[in-house]
């Protein structure tokens, strides 16, 4: 198994304008990922997959691409989770026979599930893949808040490796780091990437990092060696484009920002709407940025 450590983009998938994949684009955000941003990893079927809004089919075709395109050189983890647990069983064996390193599943969400029901969750999809799972929380997101006492119960199975924290409750972060030093804990706020990585965080898994995977890595390791102030400037001036991102629509802006790097990454699935010509523009603006 490779090192799950290190920064880790959340993949963004090229969508044709009827909402069919783009094979040779995905290809090139995952070679850009990997050769440009120089990331450690990459975290397939996240939100910024846009896997929520996929067919079976279409997911099993972006851990294809995505594995293939990544050609053994970084790190892979494949998101499963779905509330259909079927889904997740069906989609976690086909990523481990792929050779995804692990898999992650985002908590169960819509129905307000048990505790127990969602550790059964985790404990299917693991026992039925022989796979390693980063849990996903993004209570935000999800509906879905844990603490430390069903943490602790979670990675009571040794095969629930870590999870992917995208909260914003660093009580919690630092509670989790203290508790499980052997488990692998993730950023998941990527303007939060300093102030995780002082709490010993072991990586982060991000959307900007398709962009910003360099300037990202920077704030890692400034922070890691204890140089907390000129990291501060970076994640100060990374917060300012992301900002920048989040007021002109995530995904599709960074899509926009992926093609001025001459990327193909195509447009972001219905519902989420098309940039406006002026939001394109001030996509561009943004990327000179970085
Ligand atoms: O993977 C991402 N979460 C979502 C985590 O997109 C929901 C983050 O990388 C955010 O996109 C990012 C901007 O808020 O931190």
């Amino acid at each position: 198994m490779k090192d799950l450590k290190g920064i880790f983009s959340a993949l963004l998938v090229s969508f044709d304008k009827n909402g069919k994949i783009n094979e040779k684009g995905t290809r090139e955000i995952v070679r850009h990922n990997i050769d440009t941003m120089k990331v450690d990893g990459l975290y397939v079927g996240g939100s910024t997959g846009e896997n929520f809004m996929l067919s079976t089919e279409d997911k099993k075709t972006i851990f294809r691409i995505a594995m293939e395109e990544s050609q053994g050189k970084v790190a892979m983890i494949a998101q499963v989770g779905s509330i259909n647990l079927n889904e997740a069983v069906e989609l976690g064996k086909y990523a481990t026979e792929l050779g995804y390193d692990a898999l992650s599943a985002v908590t169960p969400f819509y129905y307000k599930f048990s505790f127990n029901e969602i550790k059964n969750y985790y404990n299917t999809i693991v026992n039925e893949t022989g796979n390693k799972m980063i849990v996903y929380s993004i209570s935000a997101l999800t509906g879905v808040m844990m603490g430390i006492e069903q943490f602790r119960e979670l990675f009571e199975n040794p095969n629930i490796i870590g999870v992917k924290f995208t909260e914003g409750n660093f009580f919690l972060m630092e509670r989790l780091r203290h508790a499980f030093p052997d488990k692998i804990l993730y950023s998941g706020f990527d303007e939060m990437l300093l102030s995780a990585t002082v709490l010993d965080v072991d990586g982060a898994i991000g959307s900007t990092y398709n962009v910003n995977g360099l300037r990202a890595r920077k704030i890692f390791e400034l922070a890691k060696e204890g140089k907390v102030k000129e990291a501060r400037v970076l994640q100060k001036e990374s917060n300012d484009m992301i900002e920048a991102v989040l007021t002109n629509g995530l995904f599709p802006t960074l899509k926009e920002m992926l093609k001025c790097y001459g990327v193909d990454a195509g447009y972001c699935k219905e519902p989420f709407e098309k940039l406006s010509e002026e939001k394109i523009q001030r996509a561009k603006e943004i990327f000179k940025t970085i």
